[in-house]
């Protein structure tokens, strides 16, 4: 067992750093504090090879591992969550589905754009009435002579007004239950598609969230991805690879909150010492030290286990639950070191426990991780009666 990363992995991670701390960061607050979608940052994603990093070369990405993709997600994370969401949404969920399920013809018509940021995909699963029951759709697919007509609504979809594809996954046949779903490639500038923006949220303020209509769109058989019934499977092998990237973004969000709680304590003096000689500062660093390390373990065993092409379902649901929630943590501590300070966005870790709030709850709660990691271990699924 070896715990260090390779000189190229090293090299994966400072690029990435690099690159976070030039071209995002500065762009941050702004963003956030306009609440704006910043499509040239998303570019800028794409021309550095981050929007497709495991995808194969021949459709345009890069051909990483799993590890590796985790060190950049990691790095995005820690410098913006919502850039992050769309390196996560955009490789892992799009992109990622495309690779693993899609035809020739569907990898070359659509990964080289995704993978450049040319064009930016959303992965439209959750609708209004159902969620972490990801099996219960309502959105109807009927079959019509060459093709599909779509119709239903889908909700809480990140980049879902500036995407120019959407996978849309709808029942075919209410009576097979889950084995009836199906995932369409649905080009959003199709007519009865329509998005709207979703406002007022918590945090992630700078990424784009939207709810989806679909009134009878039409698509050709070829707008089909897998075969009609492997639409359950492309979801949650999507999530596999989307939780994985959540948790490598949440690991970042835990170290932003380390080095900032570590510079703000060693620089700001009360009593007339830095606030790190206080034994309860200490305190404070040393859980979120703790979390972060433990976290970025818990991720790295998961890429391992996915670049080893291993089962990794209940491993990344360990990894996803243990890192959102340290996250959340580590957040709130890092604006309890800040004190004051840490309630304004003058420092980044009022942003960050916003930002983290959400990761929680999307891709599966934390509750769906907990239900999933137990259900491996003791062999009984607490979601069926
Ligand atoms: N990869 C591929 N196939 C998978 C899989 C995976 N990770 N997990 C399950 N499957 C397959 C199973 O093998 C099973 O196949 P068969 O029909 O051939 O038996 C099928 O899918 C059904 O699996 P399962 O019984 O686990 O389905 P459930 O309805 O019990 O799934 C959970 C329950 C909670 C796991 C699922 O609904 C879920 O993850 N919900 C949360 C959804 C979510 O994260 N939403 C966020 C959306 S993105 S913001």
């Amino acid at each position: 067992m070896d715990f260090e990363l390779s000189d190229e992995q090293q090299m994966i991670s400072e690029t990435a750093r690099r690159f976070a701390d030039e071209v995002i960061t500065p762009r941050v607050r702004d963003n956030d504090r306009a609440a704006r979608f910043d499509r040239e940052l998303a570019s800028k994603l794409g021309e550095i090879g981050y929007l497709g990093a495991p995808v194969s070369r021949d459709y345009g990405g890069q051909a990483l591992g799993y590890v590796d993709y985790g060190l950049i997600v990691e790095q995005i994370g820690r410098a913006d969550s919502a850039a992050r969401t769309v390196v996560s949404v955009q490789t892992s969920l799009v992109s990622g589905s495309i690779d693993r399920w899609g035809s020739e013809q569907q990898k070359q018509r659509w990964l080289p754009k995704l993978c450049s940021g040319e064009s930016l995909g959303c992965f439209g699963l959750t609708e209004p009435d159902t969620g972490s029951d990801a099996a219960n759709l309502r959105t109807r697919a009927t079959k019509i002579d060459g093709g599909w007509k779509i119709s239903g609504a889908k909700m809480w979809i990140s980049l879902g007004n500036v995407a120019d594809l959407a996978l849309i996954f709808a029942q075919t046949d209410p009576e097979k239950a889950h084995r009836g779903l199906a995932c369409f490639l649905v080009p959003t500038a199709s007519e009865g598609f329509s998005s709207q923006e979703i406002h007022g949220k918590l945090g992630l303020r700078a990424s784009d969230t939207a709810s989806l209509g679909l009134d009878g769109v039409e698509l050709p058989d070829e707008a089909l991805l897998g075969e009609v019934g492997d639409g359950f499977k492309v979801a949650m092998s999507a999530l596999d690879s989307g939780r994985y990237s959540v948790a490598a973004g949440c690991v970042g969000i835990c170290d932003g909150c380390v080095d900032a709680s570590v510079e703000y304590a060693t620089t700001r003096k009360q009593f007339n010492v830095p606030l790190a000689r206080f034994q309860l500062v200490q305190a404070m660093i040393a859980d979120m030290v703790v979390r972060r390390d433990a976290a970025r373990m818990l991720v790295l065993r998961a890429g391992l286990l996915k670049d080893a092409g291993k089962p990794n379902t209940s491993e990344t649901s360990v990894a996803k639950l243990y890192a959102s929630e340290s996250a959340v943590e580590c957040a709130n501590l890092a604006i309890q070191v800040h004190g004051g300070a840490g309630y304004v966005d003058d420092f980044p870790v009022e942003r960050y426990l916003r930002d983290a709030r959400v990761t929680t709850l999307y891709e599966g709660t934390s509750q769906i991780q907990k239900l999933i990691i137990a259900r491996a271990a003791t062999g009984i699924d607490a979601m069926r009666p």
